[in-house]
């Protein structure tokens, strides 16, 4: 019985290829210069203020080193796979152990992490001074399942809501510094083009300041689960002109949300405080 003929149909032509090369460039072409940009950053997105290259270097810095460490052990394991192939039916010579090599096993590691940690510390220390007198001060306050914004220099206040996502405004140029706070769970007070996190304990105050520097629209949110709302905690940042930060100020005021929230701040908005026998947080 005939096998049906396979066909290798026609070649293809070099037009063809030429169109499939081509379009796949203008697929990875579709790759914006923006894209391009965040590829060269290792997927961060494009810094908005002074202060992200501490972290943005810190962040390529340890890719490098972890992919110097990565190139070094594949190439090991491939030089040990091809130069100790199997080579007949003699079991090769059995080695219980090895002194010099388990030395280096254990100090090995501790090439990788001392540089890591003096890296890692020596940036922290600089993101979290706020020895520095800032321009303006926000106090945050992140509340199961939104924010509330305090802009302490001008006494107004935003609070968000699960349905009302706020919108904190920061005049550009300024350095701003954040106080955090919470009444209820923790949550992680994030603007990823900041590139700064900190988490937002209950009764335990953290801090941090940095210098917006790039006028725009940015998102915020919440990186630590902190309930079934928590997705709800998204919130815009909008970086503007002085004038603007002005103006929205005097909106805040006009519409009546002046003077300051304190954790905890269930109340501002429903009339039941978080819990009755603190009726309130101290400044
Ligand atoms: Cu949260």
């Amino acid at each position: 019985m005939a096998h049906p003929v396979r066909g290798r149909g026609p070649a293809p032509a070099p037009g063809h290829v030429a169109a499939v090369l081509i379009g796949t460039l203008v697929v990875l072409g579709g790759c914006s210069a923006e894209q391009r940009d965040e590829w060269s950053r290792l997927a961060l997105p494009e810094p908005a203020t002074k202060e992200a290259p501490l972290i943005g270097d810190l962040w390529v810095g340890a890719w490098i080193a972890a992919f110097g460490v990565g190139f070094l052990v594949w190439g090991l394991i491939i030089w040990a796979a091809v130069a100790y192939r199997r080579r007949g039916d003699e079991l090769p010579k059995q080695t219980r152990f090895n002194i010099p090599i388990e030395f280096l096993y254990t100090l090995a590691p501790f090439f990788v992490i001392v540089p890591l940690f003096f890296h890692t510390a020596e940036r922290q220390d600089q993101i979290t001074d706020i020895r520095t007198e800032p321009d303006l001060t926000v106090d945050v306050v992140g509340q199961q399942w939104s924010w509330t914004f305090n802009y302490v220099d001008e006494d107004v206040h935003e609070i968000g809501t699960v349905n009302d996502r706020p919108t904190l405004y920061l005049p550009v140029g300024e350095m701003v510094r954040f106080n955090l706070g919470s009444p209820d769970v923790i949550h992680s007070f994030w603007i990823p083009a900041f590139y700064m996190k900190q988490d937002v304990f209950p009764g335990q105050p953290n801090a941090y300041q940095v210098t917006p520097d790039r006028e725009g629209s940015y998102v915020g949110r919440c990186a630590e689960f902190c309930g079934v709302f928590h997705q709800s905690m998204r919130f815009d940042v909008e970086v503007v002109s002085q004038e603007e930060f002005d103006e929205q100020m005097d909106a805040l005021r006009e519409a009546g949300q002046t003077g300051l929230i304190d954790p905890p701040i269930r109340g501002a908005y429903d009339d039941e405080p978080l819990n009755p026998d603190d009726p309130g947080g101290d400044r």
